[in-house]
Parts: C-alpha cells; structure tokens; sequence
C-alpha cells in the first residue's frame, strides 16, 4: 500500500532532521543492528572480526558503512516510492552477493525507528513514526519482490 502525500511529507521532514547527523546515527544503528542480532555481522567480512562495543565503536570502517548504509536509505525514501531505480541493484547485490535474508531488513528498519525515536522524540510524533513504519515497508516489500525475480528466497 502507497502512502499519502502528506504521510510522504512527514518521512521527508524527519529525515531532514537525521540527515546532518548521519554519521553518529548510522553508526549507532550498525552497532545496534550486530548487538541485537549477530548473525547479522557475520554477513561482513570486513566487521566479524570486531568484538566489543569498544572495538566497534573505534572503527572508522562501520561508521562509514553506516553513514553508506543511511545515505541509501535516504535517496529511497526521497523518490516517495518511485525508487525502482535505486532499489533493482541493491536488491541485486544484496540478494546474490551478499545474501541477505528480508528478515535481515526488518531488524534493521526497526532499530532505525527506534533510534529516530530516541533521538529526534520532539520531531517523531506517532504520525510521523506510522508514516516513517509505512515507507520502511514498503521499501522492504519492494526488495521481497525483486529478491523473488531474481529466485532468491531470502
Ligand atoms: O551494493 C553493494 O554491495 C554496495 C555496498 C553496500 C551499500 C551501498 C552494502 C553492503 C555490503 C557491501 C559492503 C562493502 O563491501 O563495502 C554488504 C556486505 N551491504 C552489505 C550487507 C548487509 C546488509 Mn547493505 N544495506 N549495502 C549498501 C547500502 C544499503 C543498505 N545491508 C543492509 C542490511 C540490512 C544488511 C544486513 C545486515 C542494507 C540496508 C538496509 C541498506 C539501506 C537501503
């Protein structure tokens, strides 16, 4: 299901909010996401090698996959839908190269409402957060059925 133009404009403005603070915030969801559920590290090879929250919250490597990781996330949400583009190759990648199970995006998508939540409560009403839930999964629906072109189960 789409979303209203209005629901748009409330993912849009929050996002405004994020977006100067994408680096903190990208590496709090990374760090949040291994924490939370680590088998999801090791889909890294570059990152299974870090094991404290001291080790990862000094690399440079995850805080700039964050920030990578956010600024994707950032340019889908900004086409309000109209993300094919942006959405076939990173199904792409994510499904044949990377192997990355939905279930996968549903962790992620979910510590990044949190997160918001957390940090942005003035600005992250219950309006916004069903807005911000709705583009989330959509987003994710849309890799579902790339993943499903492409035969991966994920
Ligand atoms: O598509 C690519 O492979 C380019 C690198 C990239 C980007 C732009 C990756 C990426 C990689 C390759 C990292 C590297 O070698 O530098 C890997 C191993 N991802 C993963 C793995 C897991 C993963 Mn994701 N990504 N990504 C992006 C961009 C965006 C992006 N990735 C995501 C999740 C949830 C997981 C599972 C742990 C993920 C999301 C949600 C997004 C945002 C749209």
């Amino acid at each position: 299901m789409g979303l209203s133009d209005q629901e748009w404009q409330k993912v849009i403005d929050i996002w405004g909010k994020v977006e100067p603070d994408l680096p903190a915030r990208g590496q709090e969801v990374i760090i949040s996401l291994f924490q939370n559920h680590p088998e999801t590290q090791d889909k890294f090879d570059k990152f299974k090698n870090l094991k404290s929250m001291d080790e990862m919250r000094s690399s440079e490597e995850l805080k700039k996959h964050g920030t990578t990781v956010l600024t994707a996330l950032g340019k889908i949400l900004k086409q309000k839908g109209n993300h094919e583009a942006e959405v076939t190759p990173l199904a792409q990648s994510h499904a044949n190269k990377h192997k990355i199970p939905i279930k996968y995006l549903e962790f992620i998508c979910e510590i990044i409402v949190g997160i918001i939540a957390e940090k942005y409560a003035a600005d992250f009403g219950p309006d916004s957060q069903a807005a911000m839930r709705k583009a989330l999964e959509l987003f994710r629906n849309d890799m579902a059925s790339k993943y499903k072109d492409f035969g991966f189960q994920g």
